[in-house]
């Protein structure tokens, strides 16, 4: 898992601000700053400053309510929990080869617990909406749990619209990887080659 976040970071990401459709490439994978996104108030732009290690121009940091907090939500089996869509990060994607997809988070957040997960899922999409998370403090990287038991089987290439919907205060999103779980690991097995 590391590897694969280390190579999600060096990956080149989608820079522009746009509205998408964002495609998947021809590699498996999509990768973009989150704060190329449209975004509400429940979102406050972080502005990458010297010394900080996030990508791209800076981050999305969730300011809006709570939802779903405390144990026995970690799955949210009647989609209520997530808000108003126009709060949420959305991500519409262009798949165009049927596959598993997962979604990873390049994330921030400063305490261990409280502030450190979201939720994510696709709009349309069968229930549940499962929450995704991360135990470092005050640090940029890619989720530790969530993106090994969440994911989406899609059968037939289109449009889908991911989204990223706040739970716990000053949970930020630097980065978002969507992709093929394939793909990745094709892509390790190049970098292995290169290497070699
Ligand atoms: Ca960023």
């Amino acid at each position: 898992m590391r590897l694969v976040s280390l190579l999600l970071l060096f990956l080149p990401a989608l820079s522009f601000a746009q509205n998408g459709p964002y495609p998947i490439n021809e590699q498996g994978y999509l990768l973009l700053e989150a704060e190329n996104l449209p975004y509400s108030s429940f979102w406050m732009f972080i502005p990458i400053e010297e010394g900080i290690n996030c990508t791209g121009t800076g981050y999305l940091k969730y300011v809006g309510p709570v939802s779903g907090s405390g144990h026995g939500q970690e799955v949210d089996t009647e989609g209520k929990l997530q808000g108003n869509p126009e709060n949420w990060l959305v991500i519409p994607v262009e798949v165009k080869a049927a596959g598993r997809y997962r979604i990873n988070l390049r994330n921030h957040h400063l305490q261990k617990d409280g502030d450190n997960d979201i939720w994510v899922h696709i709009k349309g999409w069968p229930l549940p909406v499962r929450r995704v998370g991360d135990h470092a403090v005050d640090s940029f990287q890619w989720l530790t749990w969530g993106p090994d038991y969440t994911y989406w089987d899609i059968e037939k290439p289109g449009l889908y619209e991911f989204y990223i919907a706040g739970r716990s205060q000053g949970f930020g999103v630097d980065r978002i990887a969507i992709y093929n779980e394939k793909e990745p690991v094709t892509m390790l097995h190049r970098s292995a080659k290169t290497d070699n």
